[in-house]
């Protein structure tokens, strides 16, 4: 059988930190690896494929087409499922990704077949060993029940909700073509490598750990040592949602280092709580080629940071910068704007940020995602509609600000932009790491950014 996996292209909504930055499409690459000792498989990385998708359907004619998603690709994957079908409607469409597990029902469509809820090694084995029989006969047949899956031929009925996304081993070389364009901010070309799942900080703003569990799951150091391995880029960006949140953990990744002798530039996730309890660890991983943590200061205020479930305070704050400032460590920092901010706490966070000096600064306002309790405490008060998919990028507002009106809490987001980008450090930290070529990246992408906030602004 021959399967087409497919990422959809990128959307305008997506560019935050000045650019558009894409990575790997790693979940794709799982399914690649389960897939392709059984059959004739391909990635399709519409990120970094210019050629347009029907040119693609005509040259390799698959079977099965399956598609990735998130929330903001919504309208792109159903849109790639259309496609498929008017070339061929008996070519199956399969949907799977972050999106088909927080609301599968976003793919209820004509157009789709299947959506993969969660993935598994045994449900993806299982659903194409049948669908290879069933696309044999060309003649319809009933699904047995699969964990996970669900058939627009059943009105997508019985979707199982208790099973999770399953760790499986990339096959990074299904996606050798496109590497080079796989980034992680400046760092180009870079892989990205999973080492754990979940987190047991379980602030309340947060999908991630609704998504993956709210307690930390481990990959053997065996599996993570292979994977690091099999990626040949120089940089990685390790996704953990909280990879310093464990001292020993921390130290045993170290020492696989060490003894596998492998050197890299890494990033990883960390929280303010993590960075101080792991202070006596960050020189020995910053030898080992620790160049940045994005950290999610999130907030100046205490009060919001309580509300949020952070422990750590203002204070905290300060002293896990002056950590890894003296660690030698890269800050990439994380900024929460919340809805009841008025012109004094923009400039408060501003305040904030010069005592931080972060090497680099996002900023996105609170977005209360349908699945988050967030959603019931703002859901009279939201700008957009939970359909309105692209919108909930966590680069606009989704919450109607309380103490501004729209329109003024957007150009205080500009003068904060402004700040950040000219004032702080931005421009002369990134040239002297990543060189002239990010630069004239970045500069496109911060202006981007700057026309659509003042569209934005324009338009409230
Ligand atoms: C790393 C990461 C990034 C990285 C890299 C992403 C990339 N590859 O380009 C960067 C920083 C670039 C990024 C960017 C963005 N991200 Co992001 N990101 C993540 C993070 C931390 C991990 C995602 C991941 O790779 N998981 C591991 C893989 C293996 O999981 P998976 O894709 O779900 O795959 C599994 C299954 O779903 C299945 N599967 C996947 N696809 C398919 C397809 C088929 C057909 C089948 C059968 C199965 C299947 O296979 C895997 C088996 O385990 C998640 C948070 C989280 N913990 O999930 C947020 C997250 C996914 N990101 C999010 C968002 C919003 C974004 C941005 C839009 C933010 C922005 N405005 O810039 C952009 C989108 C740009 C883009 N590249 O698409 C949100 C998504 C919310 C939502 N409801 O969809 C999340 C959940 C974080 C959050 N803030 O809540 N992101
Ligand atoms: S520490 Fe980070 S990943 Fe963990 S729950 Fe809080 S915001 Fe989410």
């Amino acid at each position: 059988m021959k399967i087409l996996l497919v990422r959809p292209a990128r959307i305008e909504q997506a560019i935050t930190l000045g650019e558009f930055m894409f990575s790997e499409p790693i979940g794709l690459e799982m399914v690649y690896a389960v897939l392709a000792p059984w059959h004739r498989v391909e990635i399709f990385d519409m990120m970094a494929d210019k050629m347009p998708l029907s040119v693609k359907l005509d040259e390799y004619q698959p079977d099965v087409v399956g598609v990735t998603s998130l929330c903001i690709d919504v309208n792109a994957v159903l849109d790639i499922a259309v496609q498929v079908k008017k070339y061929h409607k008996q070519v199956v469409t399969v949907v799977g990704g972050t999106q088909a597990f927080l609301r599968p029902a976003s793919f209820f469509s004509a157009s789709v077949d299947y959506i993969f809820r969660f993935t598994t090694r045994q449900n993806l084995t299982d659903f194409f060993a049948w669908l290879e029989q069933y696309c044999d006969v060309k003649n319809g047949g009933q699904m047995p029940e699969i964990g996970g899956v669900c058939a627009q031929a059943d009105g997508f009925a019985g979707l199982d909700a208790r099973g999770r996304n399953e760790y499986i081993l990339p096959d990074r070389k299904s996606t050798s073509k496109y590497r080079n364009a796989y980034s992680y901010f400046g760092y180009r070309p870079s892989a990205l490598l999973g080492t754990a799942r979940g987190c047991s900080k379980k602030c309340n703003f947060c999908l991630r750990w609704r998504i993956e569990g709210g307690a930390e799951e481990y990959l053997p150091m065996e599996l993570v040592r292979e994977d690091l391995l099999n990626a040949p880029e120089p940089t990685v960006m390790i996704y953990d949602n909280d990879f310093l949140h464990h001292v020993p953990r921390l130290e045993e990744f170290c020492r696989m280092l060490e003894e596998a002798g492998i050197k890299k530039n890494f990033i990883c996730y960390a929280s303010v709580e993590s960075v101080l309890a792991a202070v006596g660890t960050l020189q020995r991983f910053r030898k080992l080629g620790l160049q940045a943590v994005l950290l999610g200061y999130e907030t100046y205020s205490d009060a919001e940071l309580a509300s949020y479930g952070k422990k750590s305070t203002r204070k905290d704050n300060l002293a896990a910068a002056a950590i890894l400032r003296e660690a030698g460590v890269d800050v990439w920092a994380s900024l929460m704007l919340h809805p009841a901010w008025n012109r004094e706490d923009f400039k408060e966070l501003r305040r904030h940020l010069r005592q931080l000096r972060p090497q680099i600064t996002s900023m996105c306002p609170l977005t209360p995602f349908p699945n988050l309790p967030l959603f019931q405490q703002y859901q009279d008060n939201l700008l957009v509609a939970d359909d309105d998919y692209e919108k909930w990028s966590f680069a606009q507002l989704t919450i109607r600000p309380s103490a501004l009106s729209t329109r003024q809490y957007y150009r205080e987001m500009l003068i904060t932009n402004f700040y950040i980008n000219l004032y702080m450090n931005n421009l002369p930290y990134v040239i002297r790491k990543f060189g002239f070529a990010s630069v004239w990246r970045l500069a496109k992408g911060s202006v981007k950014v700057f026309w659509r906030y003042v569209k934005l602004m324009r338009a409230s």
